[in-house]
């Protein structure tokens, strides 16, 4: 685990933003390859990037990949697999969701805030964890970043969706090599919240995923613990040692620490890695040798308790 590196280059600005120092002329931000997805590119207009698509597995040409009259979007948010064709009601009875996203591309990196609701999006906070701390986003910082919103129609019956994005640079993740981001909100007077996992392999930055890329697919029963898969955050990125296109590697998790804000910030250690089937996923040789090393996680349940 590298430290944190101190270096101020911009006091009071971006250094503020993620809350430690970070050094735009030390770094090598990751190469684009073939510079496949344009920044905030939403091709078919549903209201999932490009980027996103990819790592759901989806087309960035079709807003209903899977042609049963809900876009994806719809089914992402609403928590259905947009791949399996769903019956007609299966939008009835959706809770308002909150939903985090990140993707890089080459020295951006989008931050994308999701909001499914009837009425109302109040308090929203963005946090930052890494192994030895957790701590809000500084506001005004977020703001002063190219940001974008954007509201998105669904066929969800009563729901409103906006989709807010703000690009970071992608050097400031540099210096960690393992964090979670998380944002809380309250929703139609309810609090709710979402968490991304970042961690390095072998220079490539990868999320953490539990969610919806590992609900199908995945064959293998989980010996204990937390599960999911590593993805590249950037779609371009040729994961070194990749050997299994169509598998992904999977990570299972035991918890060894935590603290912060009522212990909201986790420490989980890799406790086994395996490649497993999962399409559109990537799995490299080195998968079983992540096993020892850490992934930061930020629990919501806990963070919006306090
Ligand atoms: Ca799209
Ligand atoms: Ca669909």
């Amino acid at each position: 685990m590298k430290s944190p590196n101190p270096l101020p280059l911009f006091a009071g600005g971006l250094c503020a933003l993620l809350g430690w120092g970070a050094s735009l002329t030390s770094t090598s931000p990751l190469q684009a390859a073939a510079g496949t997805y344009g920044l905030w590119a939403d091709t078919d207009q549903d209201g999932l990037d490009d980027a996103l698509e990819t790592r759901f597995g989806l087309s960035h040409l079709l807003s209903d990949t899977d042609a049963d009259g809900y876009s994806d979007f719809d089914e992402v948010m609403a928590g259905f697999d947009p791949l399996d064709p769903g019956g007609l009601n299966q939008m009835m009875g959706v809770d308002p969701k909150l939903t985090l996203e990140v993707y890089t591309i080459g020295a951006d990196t989008v931050l994308t805030v999701t909001f499914l609701r009837r009425y109302t999006v109040r308090n929203l906070e963005l946090m930052f964890a890494t192994q030895d701390s957790l701590r809000p986003v500084n506001r005004m910082a977020l703001a002063a970043l190219p940001n974008d919103t954007r509201n998105i129609q669904t066929s969800i019956p009563g729901m409103m969706a906006t989709v807010s994005r703000v690009t970071i640079p992608t050097a400031l993740l540099d210096n960690v090599d393992a964090c979670a981001l998380a944002v809380s909100g309250e929703l139609d007077g309810t609090r709710h919240g979402s968490e991304v996992s970042l961690t390095m392999v072998e220079g490539v930055r990868m999320e953490y995923r539990t969610a919806l890329s590992m609900s199908r697919g995945s064959s293998s029963e989980s010996q204990g613990g937390q599960q999911g898969g590593l993805f590249p955050t950037d779609g371009d990125d040729i994961i070194p040692g990749e050997v299994t296109p169509g598998m992904v590697c999977v990570q299972e998790l035991n918890e060894v620490g935590s603290l912060g804000l009522g212990s909201a910030q986790k420490i989980y250690q890799v406790s086994n890695g395996y490649c497993d089937m999962l399409p559109t996923a990537k799995c490299f040789s080195s998968c079983s040798n992540t096993i020892g090393g850490t992934i930061i996680g930020i629990d919501i349940a806990s963070l919006i308790a306090n």
